[in-house]
């Protein structure tokens, strides 16, 4: 028997209006877990009242940072307390590896104690002195509601980007987590009511893109959207929250080249392709899903990079020498073999992979997936497939990288594999991308700030511009001199 679950709307525990649920499948299994509300419009709109009065009437946004920061920190500590359980939704939810999860969990009370150590160190600044009789400042305030959406891979991260600059900056928040992804949430929403954040603060709405994603965006009580999904609907989501014009920061997809030269070392190159692409299934909006790799070391890196990735232990995401487990669900996985399929017609030649592996049945499993002979203009090397597949494609020199790795409608991440500091550099400098790792893959955290190029959306998430982006600023002029103005006369 799967276990059902409500949403926390308001600080309790509720079902939805409709009573509707769906299941949670976990994608090793195949089976249903977990039974998840099925939330519609109205649900939004109780979820996003509790807030908004959370925040125009609570205690939340008007209380010292300091205390703020309290709040925050023991939410951290209970994260760390219930960092197992919180471990193992995700991996019942997506397939993620505990190995991985174990790892990333452990990493999100991080998240908590940076922002809560900025909570109660900003306020605004004394600005212009240039008309002298007036006395002018500018107060930093919270930018209200904040309704975030976010996607199925690493759920309670892309949510943590979120939830920690928004408590710190006194924000009160709506989630819709992906509806692939609904328990991890859920079980946070536990840790959240028992860290003591006041009631309305902290709110989870369940269900799909339409049902519920679309009401949240759309509704005129959210003040900010912070979305992480696909490009695609992150232009649909930037669509509708434009008619009542509420702030938005999107983080989309990428095809992010990781780029290796002659000059580098070549084992640690091939490992940092395989990290980029391999690693979560390829389920990673950086993947580094583009080998650009300089004619003279193609076939030494193709041959290490192969190697490796025939070496992969695939299996139980449970368990501690499992390096892939299955994709995280049905559609993803056919999306994948599709991708697969279509790198073929186009003319690549498979260097390994391209195959579900016999073992594991009906499990969505797909192997480690090398294309060479790719040229940038395929599809294979245009659109995010989101998937362990690896497009090579074989550069001359420094120029023709460049020209490759920003000939793509994304521009999230990148890496360069050289040693040479001054090429390194100049790389960095020109390459279009929010992000760039030299001699070094999928690193993040949370004091640097994280987001995209181009379609790979806007605003960035992270660090103390994270901060900002949940804040405004609203600019105070103290008129000094008591006299009265010609009314008719500006400034
Ligand atoms: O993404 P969506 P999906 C890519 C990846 C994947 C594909 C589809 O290639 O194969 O997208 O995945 C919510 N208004 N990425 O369908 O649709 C949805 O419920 C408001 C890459 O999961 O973008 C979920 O919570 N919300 C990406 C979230 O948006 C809507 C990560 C993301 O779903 C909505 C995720 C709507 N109209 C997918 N429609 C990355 N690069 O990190 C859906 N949603």
């Amino acid at each position: 028997m799967s276990e059902a679950l409500r949403m926390f709307i308001g600080g309790e525990w509720r079902t939805t209006a409709s009573g509707k649920t769906f299941p949670s499948i976990d994608p090793f299994t195949g089976k249903s877990w977990a039974e998840v509300p099925a939330a519609g419009a109205e649900d939004v709109d109780s979820a996003v009242s509790a807030a908004r009065e959370a925040f125009d009437d609570g205690p939340w946004p008007r209380m010292p940072g300091v205390q703020r920061s309290a709040v925050m920190r023991r939410l951290a500590r209970l994260i760390e307390e219930n960092a197992e359980d919180l471990a193992l939704a995700e991996v019942r939810d997506n397939g993620k590896l505990m190995r991985e999860m174990a790892g990333q969990v452990a990493g999100l009370p991080g998240f908590y104690d940076y922002f809560a150590g900025a909570a109660d160190k900003f306020a605004g600044e004394i600005v212009s002195q240039s008309k002298p009789n007036y006395f002018v400042y500018q107060m930093l305030e919270p930018v209200g509601v904040v309704g975030a959406i976010t996607a199925w891979n690493s759920p309670l991260m892309l949510m943590s980007y979120k939830l920690a600059p928004a408590l710190a900056a006194g924000c009160t928040f709506v989630l819709k987590p992906s509806e692939h992804t609904s328990v991890s949430a859920l079980r946070f929403a536990e840790v959240a009511a028992e860290a003591g954040l006041p009631d309305g603060v902290f709110n989870v709405v369940t269900g799909d893109g339409p049902s519920v994603g679309e009401p949240l965006v759309s509704h005129p009580g959210v003040d900010k959207v912070a979305f992480t999904g696909s490009t695609a609907t992150g232009i649909r989501v930037a669509e509708n929250a434009a008619g009542h014009l509420a702030k938005v920061s999107l983080e989309l997809g990428g095809k992010s080249p990781n780029i290796v030269f002659a000059d580098a070392d070549p084992e640690a190159a091939a490992n940092g392709v395989v990290a980029g692409i391999f690693a979560a299934c390829g389920q990673t909006c950086v993947a580094g899903s583009r080998l650009l790799v300089q004619r003279e070391v193609h076939d030494e890196i193709v041959d290490r990079v192969v190697a490796r990735a025939k070496r992969i232990k695939m299996g139980d995401p449970m368990e501690a020498e499992t390096e892939m487990g299955p994709l995280a669900f049905r559609a993803q996985m056919e999306k994948v073999m599709r991708y697969v399929a279509i790198g073929g017609e186009e003319g690549a030649e498979l260097a390994t992979g391209g195959r579900r592996p016999e073992r594991f049945g009906d499990g969505l499993f797909v192997e480690p997936t090398v294309f060479v002979g790719v040229n940038n203009s395929m599809r294979i090397a245009r659109e995010e497939i989101f998937g362990p597949v690896l497009s090579v494609i074989p550069f001359d020199d420094e120029e023709d990288a460049l020209a490759i790795a920003n000939d793509s409608p994304h521009g999230l991440a990148a890496g360069v594999w050289t040693r040479d500091v001054q090429r390194a550099h100049r790389m960095v400098h020109r390459l279009q991308a929010g992000t760039v790792w030299v001699n070094s893959y999928r690193v993040l955290n949370y004091d640097v700030p994280f987001g995209g190029h181009k379609m790979s959306g806007y605003g960035r998430e992270n660090g103390l511009e994270g901060l900002a982006g949940y804040l405004h600023t609203k600019s105070v002029w103290i008129e000094l001199s008591g006299e009265t103005r010609d009314p008719f006369k500006l400034g």
